[in-house]
């Protein structure tokens, strides 16, 4: 078992029901145990600004899939969540954006994955709910504790907890 963790974010629908339900397919399909769940965050959309705010959130699994796999599966989970990429823009509205940060400590670098995940260290909305739950962990080299100190939080909400988990 090799520990992943895992990025949630989406701005259209209900998306903290989403990412409670894509939770649970997620240790279904991927063979996988949840370790840690962050808060959900509201955060101020990044990369196209003129769109709804993002609810975010990270996850740390211990998966017995391999990179490659755990990835084409979160890929599954995030269609199956009504996620169309033939329709959508880059950086634009979705219901469920699954990324892989980082997998185990892997450095792998091909057309269809990059690890760890290349923009990790730009995106405040990955960096703060990470740093809950893994603030001493070690990617590229940093920590999270001190990637997080290196980029601006403003207008990033941590929102109350709600029902069960
Ligand atoms: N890919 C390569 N490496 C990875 C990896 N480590 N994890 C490839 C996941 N995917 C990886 O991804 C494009 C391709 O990247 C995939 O085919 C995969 O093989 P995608 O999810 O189809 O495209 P995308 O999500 O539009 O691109 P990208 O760069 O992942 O953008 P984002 O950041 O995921 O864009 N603002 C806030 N506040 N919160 C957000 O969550 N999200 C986006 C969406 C924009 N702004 C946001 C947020
Ligand atoms: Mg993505």
């Amino acid at each position: 078992m090799t520990s992943a963790l895992i990025a949630l974010g989406g701005n259209v629908g209900d998306v903290r029901a989403t990412f409670n339900k894509a939770i649970a397919h997620i240790c279904g399909m991927a063979q996988a145990e949840l370790v840690a769940r962050s808060s959900d965050y509201a955060t101020p959309p990044w990369g196209n600004e003129q769109q709804a705010r993002f609810v975010n959130a990270c996850v740390e699994i211990e998966t017995s899939l391999d990179p490659n796999a755990l990835l084409f599966t979160l890929q599954r989970i995030e269609n199956r969540f009504g996620r169309d990429r033939a329709r959508e823009e880059r950086w634009g509205p979705r219901t469920l954006d699954l990324d892989l940060i980082a997998y185990d400590d892997a450095t792998i670098r091909t057309a269809e994955l990059t690890l760890p995940h290349p923009r990790l260290f730009e995106r405040a909305f990955v960096l703060v709910p990470l740093a809950e739950i893994a603030p001493d962990r070690v990617i590229a080299g940093r920590t999270v504790r001190a990637a997080l100190g290196a980029v601006s939080t403003e207008g990033i909400e941590r929102l109350p907890d709600v029902g069960s988990r």
